[in-house]
């Protein structure tokens, strides 16, 4: 098997966002575009003897890529492979290869929530050691590399056929392929209470019937092992399980919008417990009839119940943290709890080392990711899971009245008070009006502008003052790296929030993401804490719309997306 160097040329862009480099299919399938950045990874990590782990949510264009890089990684010296059956390993999974078998990192072929197909996206993310997403110290260097290639190094191997489990020699190389949802499973049963939770199913199979829905995205083949195989659930409990590679046409983002299969199911059916997670499984949506819990609420919750957990009641929980967009929900629970906590920018690559440090338990991002440091990648079927054990223990602690996901949301605020929290994406926007609207509001931090500032919502009369405005910036607690221009944020006087931060996730123009907060505490009337969040935010929206000129600027009246 000689190795070749094959001549090269540079593509702009290949720049990793938020989660890893994400473009249209057809980007990648440009000559040679795929193959300079599998090099540019090569060239920036010495895995020469070293052990690489490949999965994916098994999108278009992923079987093909697959093969791709065992020739450039076992031409780059790569001595072991070990690849998701069907070229499928889901977020989480892959992350927990990664650690179970002390690989020396893994390559991710997902563009996650975003659509799949001959006409959508395609996406390549590498993960480090530890099973988490590569620091920006890494993609930086990556990035770097693309910017100069000249050639990348191939063998020429027959494809790898990856539709049987089992072990081959690949040239210099070792390809193992591994069946894709056994390794997870065993974790979950590690982390949670099954027996509990099937005890308290059972007993409720028809007052507490549960549905989980796939999107047709990579979770389908893990729930069904997890609520069927395990769990004894009829196979009613599962709804577009089957992963296919353009998501059956699907947007696979588990929201109220675009997991509509999921609510509509719930709705009619009146199912009091639905979830759903997205295109590669790292993120989760909870949602039962007549009940919606927001993420930022959803982690704070896990932590306030990890008690319940036989994970965290064995090894603790060392401490908490947040995206910085997530609302202060969970911050309340650390101080009551007196632990640690972190706000860091979005994205769950800054959650890794405060895992590593031994200083974080328990995260999570507003944007539907929820996880702990059993693995570091967040984790949608484990955030489900955790939801079952959390509602079969209360049900335990009370066994005369069925408690249900609005039992746990009302007793939360009741402790806590209520932080409502919502965000709007302004998605595909242009590009110069997305950041004109930054800079204007850059302008204000420089100058001073908004400062004291009082803003009146004319359909609410609520009033709001400015209190501080501030561009997020972040210094790593562990390694000390800087991460600046994080997002702006306008605090008001009453304690309530707004930022503003553009879309590293994206393929095409811009999207402008606004997250609006607003603290209500436990003394207030039981009416007020129990408003549907747009009631409770009306107000503060319009201010936030006013205040960043936020339509003049983007040239649009209505969000595409709200959560
Ligand atoms: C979005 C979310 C962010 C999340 C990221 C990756 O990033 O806002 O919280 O970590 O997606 O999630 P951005 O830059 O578009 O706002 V996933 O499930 O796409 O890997
Ligand atoms: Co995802």
């Amino acid at each position: 098997f000689p190795i070749k160097d094959v001549p090269t040329k540079p593509y702009d862009g290949q720049k990793p966002g938020t989660s890893g480099l994400r473009k249209r299919v057809k980007v990648f399938q440009q000559e040679h575009y795929t193959e300079n950045f599998v090099q540019s990874i090569f060239d920036s990590i010495d895995a020469k003897g070293q052990t690489i782990v490949i999965g994916g949510d098994g999108r278009y264009f992923s079987p093909e890529t697959v093969q791709t890089i065992l020739r450039i990684g076992s031409a780059n010296g790569v001595s072991k492979f070990i690849v998701g059956k069907d070229s499928i390993l889901s977020t989480p999974a892959a992350s927990n290869i990664i650690r179970k078998y002390k690989a020396y990192g893994g390559i991710l072929l997902t563009a996650s929530h975003n659509p799949g197909g001959p006409d959508n996206d395609f996406g390549i993310k590498y993960n480090v050691s530890n099973g988490g997403p590569a620091p920006e110290s890494v993609t930086n260097k990556i990035y770097e590399k693309t910017k100069t290639i000249q050639s990348y190094k191939s063998i020429d191997a027959p494809a790898v056929d990856l539709s049987k489990v089992g072990e081959t020699t690949y040239g210099p190389s070792e390809v193992t392929v591994i069946d894709s949802v056994k390794d997870y499973v065993i974790l979950l049963e590690e982390l949670f209470d099954f027996p509990l939770i099937k005890q308290f199913l059972d007993l409720h199979r028809t007052d507490f019937p549960i549905l989980f829905d796939g999107l047709h995205g990579v979770t389908g083949p893990y729930a069904k092992a997890i609520f069927i195989d395990t769990l004894g659930l009829p196979k009613s409990s599962v709804q577009n399980c089957v992963a296919l590679p353009d998501f059956g046409g699907g947007h696979p983002d588990p929201n109220l919008t675009y997991a509509h299969t999921l609510v509509d199911a719930v709705e009619a059916n009146n199912i009091p417990f639905g979830a759903a997670s997205d295109g590669d499984g790292d993120r989760n949506m909870i949602y039962g009839k007549g009940a919606f819990v927001t993420p930022s609420d959803s982690v704070a919750i896990i932590a306030h119940w990890a008690d319940v957990i036989p994970y965290f009641k064995k090894g603790g929980v060392k401490g908490l943290a947040r995206s910085m967009p997530t609302s202060k929900a969970i911050d309340l629970v650390a101080q009551k709890k007196g632990l640690e906590y972190f706000e860091v920018p979005t994205g769950w690559k800054f959650f890794g080392n405060l895992m590593d440090a031994g200083r974080l338990s328990i995260c999570g991002e507003e944007s539907f990711g929820t996880g702990s440091d059993h693995i570091r990648e967040k984790d949608g079927l484990w955030a489900i899971v955790a939801w079952l054990n959390i509602i079969a223990a209360a049900n335990k602690e009370s066994p005369n009245k069925l408690v249900g996901i609005n039992d746990i949301l009302k007793e939360f605020y009741s402790i806590y008070g209520r932080s409502f929290f919502s965000r709007y994406d302004y998605e595909e926007v242009p590009s110069d009006g997305a950041n004109a609207l930054v800079a204007n509001l850059n302008e204000a931090i420089d100058t001073g502008s908004l400062n004291n500032s009082v803003h009146a919502s004319a359909s609410t009369g609520n009033s709001f003052t400015v209190a501080s405005v501030y561009n997020f910036e972040y210094k790593d607690p562990i390694d000390h790296s800087v991460s600046k221009n994080q997002g702006q944020v306008i605090t008001f006087s009453d304690g309530s929030r707004v930022v503003f931060r553009l879309s590293g996730t994206g393929s095409q123009g811009a999207t402008v993401r606004l997250y609006v907060e607003r603290y209500v505490p436990a003394s207030a009337p039981v009416s007020e804490l129990e408003k549907p969040a747009s009631e409770g935010l009306k107000g503060l929206i319009e201010v936030a719309l006013e205040l960043s000129k936020l339509k003049q600027y983007l040239g649009v009246d209505e969000p595409t997306v709200i959560t």
